[in-house]
C-alpha cells in the first residue's frame, strides 16, 4: 500500500524524533506507524474543525487558541493559519516530552522540515489543515518546535476526555 510505504519513509526519515515510533509487534502485517497522540484521519469520515492561529507579539510568540478539548475517538480538521508577518511556524501534534525532545534536536539542525501527518510547517502568512482523529484518553501538545519559539511561548494543550 502506498500510504504505508509513505508513512514507513517518515519512520526512516526521523518520525521517531515527532511523537511517532514504528510498531512492528504484529509478525503477519508489515511495520506501521504510531503516533503517541492518535493517528492520521481519514477525509471520508466527519470531523470538527477548530481554527488556531499561530503569531508572534514580541517577545511573545504564541497560538490562539491554546487550549483545546476534545472527545476521545473525535476527528478534529485543524485549520492553521500563520499570521505572522515574516516566520515560518510550525504545529506539531506530541506528547509534552517528545516536543521538548524534538526541539532540543532541532537546535542542532533548525531547518529541519516538518509535513508528517502529524505536523505541519506553514510559512508567513499561509494556511494549512491537519486531519486528526485523537484515539487516545490524556494530556497532548501542539508546539512549535523551531529554535526559540517553544521558548517565547509557542505551546498549546489538546486535553483528551
Ligand atoms: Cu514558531
Amino acid at each position: 500500500m502506498r500510504y504505508e510505504r509513505f508513512l514507513q519513509g517518515i519512520a526512516v526519515a526521523g518520525g521517531l524524533l515527532l511523537g511517532a515510533s514504528a510498531d512492528a509487534h504484529d509478525p503477519g502485517h508489515p511495520t506501521h506507524l504510531s503516533f503517541s497522540a492518535g493517528e492520521p484521519g481519514d477525509p471520508l469520515k466527519p470531523s470538527r474543525t477548530i481554527e488556531i492561529v499561530m503569531s508572534r507579539q514580541v517577545p511573545k510568540m504564541y497560538y490562539r487558541p491554546d487550549t483545546i478539548e476534545v472527545r476521545r475517538g473525535e476527528q478534529i480538521r485543524f485549520v492553521l493559519k500563520n499570521a505572522d508577518n515574516l516566520k515560518d511556524h510550525e504545529f506539531v501534534l506530541a506528547t509534552a516530552k517528545e516536543n521538548h525532545d524534538h526541539a532540543e534536536a532541532m537546535k542542532a539542525n533548525p531547518n529541519m522540515e516538518h509535513n508528517e501527518p502529524n505536523a505541519k510547517r506553514l510559512r508567513s502568512k499561509q494556511t494549512g489543515e491537519l486531519l486528526w482523529r485523537f484515539t487516545k484518553e490524556g494530556e497532548f501538545e501542539f508546539s512549535c518546535n523551531i529554535p526559540g519559539h517553544r521558548e517565547a511561548g509557542m505551546v498549546g494543550k489538546v486535553v483528551v476526555k
